[in-house]
């Protein structure tokens, strides 16, 4: 039997993941491809609850906590999300650990740069495809404004649309496709399918699902 794939939206806040993630969970459904749904932070496990409390600045956290928390939150899920995949199942997920580098490093705290952000994350399920929705901090706030939590404020929001071009420029951005999020929803959506069809068909049976590895 095939493996699952290991798909990952990632992409500025209001840059469309979650609209799109959940087109393209349908999508596949629909045409018969065993497809479980993800998206980190994943909030219903205790841990999560912590990064809500965070998130909704309902509680303080010191910046290298909150980090390793967001990192536990994904750990917490790899037996499951293994389990999926080694039975088949194409795992989607709405942020992943490109998220935990690129908010983290860009609070600017000195001790926090990404090479740091990612050392929690090595070892990790390599995604098979990052499907990155690329919009500028101001196209997105164009989309009913930022909300209330945390991260939501446009200086943040360039800081970290410059680090993920970062991590795209190393190693880590072989797996990623970039995709012009400013365009129509059924644009985006084209685009996510195309290149989602191009992953599934070229990963064959022996294609071992990989780990993140240091850099
Ligand atoms: N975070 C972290 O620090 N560390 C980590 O390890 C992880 C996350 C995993 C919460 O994430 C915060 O956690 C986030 C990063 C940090 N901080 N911030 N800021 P979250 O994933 O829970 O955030 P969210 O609440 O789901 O929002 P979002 O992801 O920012 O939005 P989105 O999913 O990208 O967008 P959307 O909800 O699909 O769409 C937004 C609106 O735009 C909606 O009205 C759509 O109808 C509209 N839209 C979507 N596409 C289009 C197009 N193409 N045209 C026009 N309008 C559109
Ligand atoms: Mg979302």
């Amino acid at each position: 039997m095939a493996r699952g794939k290991l798909i990952v939206f990632e992409g500025l806040d209001r840059s469309g993941k979650s609209t799109q993630c959940e087109r393209l969970v349908s999508y596949l459904s629909g045409r018969g491809v065993p497809v479980k749904h993800r998206r980190f932070p994943d909030r219903t496990t205790p841990i999560g609850q912590m990064i809500n409390n965070y998130l909704q600045g309902q509680s303080e956290q010191e910046d290298h906590v909150i980090h390793l928390l967001f990192s536990a939150n994904r750990w917490e899920a790899v037996a499951s999300i293994e389990a999926d995949i080694k039975a088949g199942t194409t795992v989607i997920i709405d942020r992943y650990y490109y998220s935990g580098c690129v908010y983290s490093a860009a609070k600017n705290n000195p001790s926090l740069d990404l090479a740091w952000c990612r050392h929690p994350e090595e070892g990790l399920p390599r995604p098979d495809l990052c499907l990155f929705l690329d919009i500028s901090a101001e196209d997105a706030a164009s989309r009913g404004g930022w909300g209330e939590e945390r991260y939501e404020k446009k200086e943040l929001q360039n800081r970290v649309r410059q680090l993920f071009a970062d991590i795209r420029a190393t190693d880590d951005g072989s797996d990623f496709v970039t995709i012009d999020a400013g365009q129509s929803l059924e644009d985006v959506e084209y685009a996510i399918r195309h290149h989602t069809e191009t992953c599934i068909s070229k990963i064959d049976d022996t294609s071992p699902l990989r780990r993140i590895q240091p850099w």
